[in-house]
């Protein structure tokens, strides 16, 4: 985009938003092409967000069937397996038809509009046509990565009350199987209403099959119409429901919409990637996140942008997958993360430099703060120092990306996603929640007004989006997240200033890892804290206090350790368990999680006032045993 090409964006937004909008709105296919745009009040009394509420759609034909006239047989997605070089494509057809059969299997099992399916599968091919059929028949996906466990599935099942889970019989990463089906079968027997589980076959490996409730996908494909009329929704009909941690309690169900969702994915997709005819775009998140949903699935297929599937890591086989991966198939832009680029940065440049990457064209990073060590190191060698770097910053509640620089127009700074998209209007805010004005400033990062792709509401409990959003700054959409805005206005995001620890990118709610910690027998008490860490950006560091009488030892570790994998997944296992024999407490009883930050981060000589605390021994003892 050229810099006047961006003002003049900003300008369309400023003078007119409502056409600003609908132009963008353009970009789809509708049933009905709306009239109206944004419909939003965040007041207490009259809470709603609203976008193109009278415009009726389909997302699935939007992906599929407007390429259908013109380019059936081109690539629409290219699998990339754990195994280099073992993959496939598939063209536009073929995943159209594949989105038909599920999309009739889903409603011989009488999933219906409004009904939640969930999806818990490996980056197949399979997995996007599934969550297409959903959005083709207006079933409201909810997929759930393959390495959260059991119990959370279980958790997200009965929480938006599914009836139905597709998945796989095994999925593979960096070498190593896992079991899928176990766990869904696991996961049935502590959710209660699944009443079907379609399980595609990705290894073959030997699987338990309920009667009556399990079917094989490979059993019925064959049978299946390969045509299914796509089901017209309105614009505000729910799309799917992703859950995400927060600050407090269990996962919150994001619930983004059809019609809002679309465009703002389909008008981000454009604006940061500017797709040309010949591009190959490999976008490295799981279809877990919303990374995933948005720009490895729906933004490029909606564009017609052939779109990578990789269902692997990028240090497996070794560390030049992503280059070796990139020459093979011919990828034009990549889109990763930090915690992979650091990976990648340890093990030097040889591994990058043996590879081409003639066909790269665009770089680009989401999930966390990039450290600009690495961010030149992205540049400097992935991009051989000519190519272009989208530091994109946003939110599973977001639905896409709010602030990057844009090649071209805005210039780039490492570490720092510089500037809001045209529509977004982003501002600083003190404890008191007071607008901090000007440049050179730090606050909590906010944001005024709304945009197509913002969340809708947290499933099943409104009141908890308005409490966990919109009451901390009244009338304003608050992040989590820290800011500084620089001397020239760009922003640079300081990391969560909630209890949100983001490890390898992924976001980990504390008090998740905590009630995972105390259902322990032998704990008393438990605290997380974030820590900085080497290649994950932030490490979980936790204090436990066991039982009176109880001492800490390797074998509790590994029980505790086995107890996160339990409850949340592995990705969730502390990096560090530190046994305290007591916490931090005010007088009031309330944990002082400052302090246990502190100490996390090694900050000794920055504990801050700590004669309020109950008993300020405590403190001693902790650093003591740092
Ligand atoms: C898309 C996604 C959201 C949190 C967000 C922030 C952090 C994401 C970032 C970034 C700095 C970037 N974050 N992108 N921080 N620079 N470019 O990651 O969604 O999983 O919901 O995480 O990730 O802290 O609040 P999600």
């Amino acid at each position: 985009m050229t810099p006047t090409e961006l003002a003049a964006l900003h300008e369309a937004h400023a003078s007119d938003p409502h056409a600003f909008w609908l132009e963008q709105a353009r970009r789809l296919d509708w049933v009905t092409f709306p009239e109206r745009s944004g419909d939003t009040s965040f007041t207490r009394s009259d809470f709603h967000i609203r976008w193109f509420e009278d415009g009726i759609l389909n997302l699935s034909a939007n992906c599929l069937d407007r390429h259908l006239a013109e380019r059936a047989n081109d690539t629409a997605l290219v699998f990339e397996p754990d195994e280099p070089g073992a993959g496939r494509s598939v063209t536009y057809a073929e995943l159209y038809a594949d989105t038909c059969r599920f999309a009739h299997l889903l409603k011989e099992r009488g999933v219906g509009k409004g009904d939640r399916v969930m999806i818990y599968m490996p980056m197949i091919p399979e997995a996007a046509a599934a969550m297409l059929a959903c959005a083709r028949i207006g079933a409201v996906h909810s997929v759930v990565f393959g390495g959260f466990s059991p119990e959370s599935l279980a958790g997200r099942i009965d929480d938006c009350g599914a009836r139905v889970v597709i998945t796989a019989d095994e999925g593979v990463r960096g070498g190593k199987r896992i079991p899928l089906k176990a766990n869904v079968d696991a996961a049935c027997d502590l959710a209660t209403g699944i009443e079907t589980v379609i399980v595609v076959t990705r290894t073959g490996g030997e699987v338990t099959m309920c009667e009556g409730r399990d079917l094989r996908w490979e059993d019925h494909r064959d049978r299946l119409e390969a045509d299914c009329p796509a089901e017209p929704m309105a614009a505000e009909d729910p799309l799917f429901i992703l859950y995400t941690s927060g600050s407090t309690g269990k996962p919150k169900g994001v619930v983004h919409t059809t019609g809002g969702y679309a465009v703002w994915v389909a008008t981000t997709f454009d604006w940061v990637f500017e797709p040309q005819v010949d591009d190959l775009f490999w976008c490295t998140a799981d279809i877990g996140w919303i990374t995933g949903h948005s720009y490895t699935l729906y933004g490029p297929l909606m564009a017609g942008t052939p779109t990578v599937m990789f269902d692997g890591v990028p240090t497996w086989p070794d560390a030049s997958r992503l280059w070796e991966t990139i020459d093979r198939l011919g990828v034009t832009i990549l889109y990763t993360a930090p915690t992979a680029i650091r990976a990648l940065m340890r093990e030097g440049d040889e591994p990058v430099k043996k590879h081409r990457r003639e066909s790269l064209r665009l770089l680009g990073t989401v999930g966390e703060p990039i450290n600009p060590e690495a961010w030149r190191w992205y540049h400097d060698v992935v991009g051989d120092g000519r190519r272009a770097i989208v530091d994109t910053w946003w939110q599973t509640e977001t639905g896409g990306v709010l602030m990057t620089p844009l090649p071209g127009a805005t210039s780039m700074k490492p570490g720092s996603a510089t500037r809001p998209l045209p529509g977004i209007e982003p501002l600083l805010v003190d404890a008191e929640g007071r607008e901090i004005h000007g440049d050179d400033v730090s606050g909590n990062l906010c944001l005024r007004g709304s945009w197509p792709g913002q969340m809708r509401t947290v499933w099943g409990d409104p009141q908890r989006f308005i409490d966990t959003y919109f009451t901390t700054y009244p009338g304003l959409y608050f992040t989590g997240d820290g800011c500084r805005r620089d001397g020239d206005g760009d922003y640079w995001i300081t990391g969560r200033v909630d209890d949100v620890i983001n490890v390898s990118g992924h976001r980990i709610g504390t008090a998740e890892v905590e009630s995972a910690l105390v259902a322990h027998p032998l704990v008393a008490e438990a605290a997380v804290v974030g820590a900085p860490h080497d290649l994950k950006g932030q490490g979980i560091h936790a204090f436990v206090t066991l039982n009176a009488g109880e001492e800490g030892g390797e074998d509790i570790v590994r029980e505790l350790h086995a107890e996160v994998r339990k409850h949340i997944g592995a990705l969730a296992i502390p990096e560090r368990i530190q046994f305290a024999p007591g916490l931090p407490k005010t007088r009031s009883g309330k944990i002082m999680r400052r302090i246990l930050r502190k100490i996390a981060e090694g900050q000794l000589d920055q504990l801050g006032d700590t004669s309020t605390l109950a008993d300020p021994g405590v403190v001693d003892a902790l650093v003591r045993d740092r």
